[in-house]
């Protein structure tokens, strides 16, 4: 059993986050490496920018990431033991490029209320500040800030969503190695600087566990039941695939794609390429 201990469940509670959390084997990371880099030859576009969601539903391998209940105890620490997943977001930085991810509170825009919600992020290469890690703004999480919306060159936000004034002598880096995890809180501060090493950075990000209390108030998306019950039904329950790119998979993952393109660009008359 891997709860969080009261030091962790400390930390997430004051700062907003925890990490690092050892969840996977070094094998395991690999594992899911290759099978992200397997899908990226199988279908370079289809999960290239506004693809790049969901790709659990398409891999058993990555499912069972999402399943692995080292990363269930953790998430169950938080935000209790009925525990649904709305759905899966890979941030992969190539190496050399201005991409980047500007501070943002996730809570402004995935529509996901009450915030008994919480996001992992799992590290499948090292990340580190050569890379371009995450980085927290600790005890931040208080209270929903104001974000510009600057659909920027190299950001890996959807809309750019910018939080301005972040004091960066108060950031901290998230610096894992392939296999740990972070945990985050809907509302903490968070960003990540540009990948300046010579490898991909692989972050495979279950964006995110939500308690059964939580509903989806920008649109529709299906969940899984990853532990425990759903007893208040606020939202479509789906399965776990079980072969590699089945037809029924890819086109679930169509759908729920769609489905998050309608909750990411809710009201904006722009769209970005995310
Ligand atoms: O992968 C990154 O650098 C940022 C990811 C992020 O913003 C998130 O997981 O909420």
């Amino acid at each position: 059993m891997t709860y969080l201990n009261s030091n962790q469940l400390k930390q997430y509670k004051e700062e907003g986050y925890v990490a690092p959390l050892d969840v996977l084997t070094k094998e395991e990371a690999l594992a899911a490496k290759k099978e992200i880099e397997l899908i990226e030859k199988e279908m370079p576009k289809e999960i290239d920018k506004s693809g790049r969601y969901n790709v659990h539903l398409i891999s058993p391998k990555l499912d069972a990431i999402v399943h692995n209940s080292k990363i269930l105890d953790a998430v169950e620490s938080i935000i209790g033991k009925n525990i649904l997943v709305c759905s899966t977001t890979l941030f992969i930085k190539n190496p050399k490029q201005e991409e980047f991810v500007s501070y943002h509170q996730d809570a402004k825009y995935i529509g996901l209320e009450p915030h008994n919600w919480v996001t992992a992020w799992v590290a499948i290469t090292d990340s580190n500040n050569q890379n371009g890690c995450m980085k927290m703004w600790p005890k931040s999480h208080i209270e929903l800030k104001d974000h510009n919306q600057k659909f920027n060159e190299g950001n890996l936000l959807t809309r750019g969503q910018t939080i301005e004034g972040v004091p960066e002598n108060e950031v901290k880096s998230v610096e894992l190695k392939a296999g740990q995890m972070s945990l985050h809180h809907p509302r903490v501060v968070h960003g990540s600087g540009i990948n300046k090493s010579n490898h991909k950075r692989i972050g495979f990000v279950v964006q995110s566990y939500i308690g059964t209390n939580v509903k989806q108030t920008l649109g529709k998306n299906s969940v899984q039941i990853a532990r425990g019950k759903d007893e208040l039904h606020h939202h479509e329950v789906i399965g776990r695939t079980k072969s590699f790119m089945s037809e029924e998979g890819i086109s679930l993952r169509i759908k729920e794609n769609n489905y998050l393109q309608e909750i990411f660009y809710k009201g904006s008359d722009k769209k970005g390429a995310y």
